[in-house]
């Protein structure tokens, strides 16, 4: 069975986690004492993986996808970065911090990639109200080489579409994204803080 690698790093908060139960168990579970209250996670203390096989195009596939923690001295496990085939860059919508930190940090991470590695710039909690506009995710999803893409643990489907056809454009080895603005471009008109 082939294996598909993916990391996901980001601000502390921002929904990583969150992001891999959706898409592993399908749901999320609602709040034990009150079913109608949205989940809840605890803040991750360190790195997790989860692994899910998966059905792409007829193929099973296992899915190991590591939920990375943001360390003291500002790094990421970078050998399991390096190995990745997948790398979701992360930030909430409705946090203009974890953005900036993102737009920031994006060449850092994407220097600790191996080449051919399919990135995605995930912004969590659209079903949130957005301090970030679409604009600014694409524009530096684009510097990067990387498709930008909104989702919601309200609408599940997002989550898994991501998992799925990021998994896919990382087994064919191709992922169509438009040509960037380059490594160095950065979102003048975003810059907020
Ligand atoms: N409204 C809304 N809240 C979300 C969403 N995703 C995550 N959250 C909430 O955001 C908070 C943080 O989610 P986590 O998944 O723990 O975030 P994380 O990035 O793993 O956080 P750390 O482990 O502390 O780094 C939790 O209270 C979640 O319920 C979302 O799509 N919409
Ligand atoms: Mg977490």
């Amino acid at each position: 069975m082939r294996t598909v690698k993916i990391v996901l790093v980001g601000s502390k908060d921002i929904g990583k986690t969150a992001l891999c139960v959706a898409f592993v168990c399908g749901t999320l579970r609602k709040n034990d004492t009150d079913r109608t209250a949205p989940p809840t996670f605890n803040p991750s203390v360190e790195d997790a993986v989860y692994q899910k096989v998966a059905n792409i195009d007829g193929e099973l596939v296992l899915l190991r996808i590591f939920d990375l923690q943001l360390k003291e001295n500002g790094a990421f496990d970078w050998e399991i970065v390096r190995q990745a085939d997948v790398v979701f860059l992360t930030y909430a919508s409705n946090s203009i911090s974890t953005y900036v930190y993102m737009r920031n940090q994006r060449n850092v991470i994407v220097s600790h990639c191996r080449p051919g590695a399919v990135f995605r710039l995930v912004a969590t909690r659209q079903d949130e109200p957005s301090q970030v506009p679409h604009a600014c995710g694409e524009r530096v999803a684009r510097a990067i080489g990387a498709r930008f893409v909104a989702t919601s643990y309200e609408s599940p489907s997002t989550i898994t579409d991501l998992f799925i056809q990021s998994a896919r454009a990382a087994l064919q080895g191709e992922d169509d994204v438009e040509e960037g603005f380059g490594m160095l471009s950065v979102c003048n008109v975003c810059i907020i803080m």
